[in-house]
């Protein structure tokens, strides 16, 4: 008795082996953490591609690479030339809004909006690392725009619009308008119907939307067509995804919504789509910008999509996934000794490329002191990259070559141009100083400083839920300083506004004046859990 019923469990071992049941259960949500919000989603064979949302940061568009829809590896941005994206004097959350990507007839095409100059826009590219061609303009004046090709060979564009979704054909190799406007579904009654996506399956068209505006009203719905241009159903389980609702109550994720669907290689169906972890202090804040989440979806129901079960999601997904297919981890320190800046660095506008140098001593970036402030919607002296975690540890050294007490050099924690934390040294008569300014809003003040000895300093933000604490070391020692604590509910979304998250930079400004003053830094490091 007891023998067969130990070959009985092994038996049913082996069979749970072979239908593979056990094996990758469960992911982490969010799938792409820190500032990118908007996504959009195509699969090509075994490999899945997505974009994500840049506003006022140069390179635009950055594009990510999964075998399995949990793991991702950036891979490059569609637009990386002045003249794919001009961005000049772009005001904080200006630039590229929304995009989606879509492969089609052995092209990529990544479809767009430049709020601060061009309008609506499409790319293409053989490979999504690109080269992408030059931007072909289409005449619609909204955002959120996508393409969908129909079965009879006819193409059209999609876009938001204030009452509704609205449909024109294009012509494809010129951009150029062909038909009128259709106004097709307007969703659910919530604000801001926009972020559409079409999808054809079984018969019908599929018409994905976001409403209720991207705050903590924020949802997908979903209505269904046998005609491209309407009448649209509306899907009886909208809203598909919500977290505003007593289900997402209390949950860490907020926000979620603007969602884009794809049908893995195993047939199984999922949504990414946008949303924000929350801090909570008497309030809900955000500081991270929204990020990309990934949610199952089954169409359990007359073939209507419903989205892991009641349409919210959860930091850790206990559900199976496609084969685990991990990426190499990024080192936590960069030595600025390869030829490029990683894709993980970004520009606030189109850079001056002369202010920055890895070649000019080897091991060491270098960057020109530029006139503008961190104050200014202009090209200021700046690399930056995304805050994705609470809790993290960001360090660098450097070296200050400056002449002008209105020089300065060092890091900042940046939500915009409005809202910035920044640490930095300066020199100050015969001795250098190291101080942390607060801008927030109209209110702008050195919250500290010290002496130090000369123009080489260490300085060190660690960041948690609540606060930023920032350090600084002299003498290349690891021997820090606190300089001061600051709350990081000021660079949230809910004070700062806008659609991004705070990214860290490191900085130089001669505040106003003509500058020959130059920084030099030795390595940046990066150190989350
Ligand atoms: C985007 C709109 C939205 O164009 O926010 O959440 C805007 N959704 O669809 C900018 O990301």
């Amino acid at each position: 008795m007891k023998n067969t019923g130990r070959v009985s469990a092994l038996f049913l071992l082996l069979t749970l082996g072979t239908l593979n049941l056990w094996a990758h259960n469960g992911y982490k949500n969010p799938i792409l953490r820190g500032f990118n919000p908007d996504p959009s989603i195509c699969r090509v064979g075994d490999d899945f591609y997505l974009v994500t949302s840049s506003f006022e940061y140069f390179p635009g568009l950055p594009i990510y690479h999964s075998k399995d829809l949990v793991n991702w590896e950036q891979i490059g941005h569609c637009l990386n030339r002045d003249s794919q994206l001009p961005l000049h004097k772009a005001p904080a959350s200006g630039g590229l809004y929304a995009p989606s990507l879509r492969y089609h007839n052995g092209l990529f095409y990544v479809i767009c909006t430049n709020v601060s100059g061009g309008g609506n826009f499409y790319c293409t590219a053989k490979k999504p690392t690109g080269p992408w061609s030059e931007p072909i303009w289409v005449n619609i004046d909204s955002i959120d725009p996508d393409i969908f090709w129909d079965e009879d060979g006819k193409t059209y564009f999609v876009t938001q619009g204030n009452e509704g979704i609205r449909i024109t054909e294009i012509d494809i190799e010129t951009g150029k308008v062909l038909g009128p406007e259709h106004l097709v579904w307007g969703g659910i009654g919530g604000r801001f119907p926009e972020a559409p996506h079409i999808y054809k399956k079984d018969g019908y068209y599929y018409l994905l939307l976001g409403e209720g505006g991207t705050e903590y009203a924020h949802s997908a719905t979903i209505g269904r067509s046998r005609n491209l241009l309407g009448p649209y159903e509306s899907c009886p389980l909208n809203p598909i995804i919500t977290h505003c609702n007593r289900a997402g109550q209390g949950n860490i994720i907020q926000g979620v919504g603007h969602a884009d669907f794809i049908q893995a290689q195993d047939g199984s169906w999922w949504a990414v789509f946008l949303g924000f972890r929350v801090t909570q202090q008497f309030a809900y804040y955000h500081i991270l910008g929204r990020e990309t989440f990934l949610a199952p979806i089954d169409w359990p129901k007359d073939g209507w999509p419903q989205v892991n079960g009641n349409g919210t999601v959860s930091l850790d997904m206990k559900v199976p996934t496609l084969p685990n297919h991990p990426f190499n981890k990024k080192p936590e320190r960069i030595h600025f000794d390869q030829e490029k800046l990683g894709f993980e660095w970004q520009f606030l506008r189109n850079p001056i490329r002369e202010n920055y140098s890895l070649n000019e001593r080897k091991g060491w970036l270098r960057m020109n002191t530029a006139s503008y402030t961190l104050n200014d919607t202009d090209a200021i002296s700046l690399i930056c990259r995304r805050q994705t975690e609470h809790d993290f540890e960001a360090a660098t050294f450097l070296e200050f070559i400056s002449s002008d007490v209105n020089e300065e050099a060092g890091m900042t924690l940046i939500q915009n141009n409005t809202h910035h934390y920044d640490l930095f040294i300066r020199k100050e008569q015969n001795q250098y100083i190291v101080q942390l300014r607060v801008k927030i809003g109209s209110h702008e003040y050195i919250a500290a400083e010290k002496p130090i000895k000369s123009n080489q300093i260490k300085l060190k933000i660690i960041g948690e839920p609540l606060h930023y604490t920032f350090y600084y070391a002299e003498d290349n020692s690891n021997q820090y300083k606190q300089l001061g604590i600051l709350d990081t509910r000021y660079l949230s979304t809910e004070v700062a506004g806008g659609f991004t998250g705070v990214m860290i930079g490191l900085y130089t400004s001669s505040n106003g004046k003509p500058s020959k003053a130059k920084v030099y830094y030795d390595w940046f490091d990066y150190i989350v859990q």
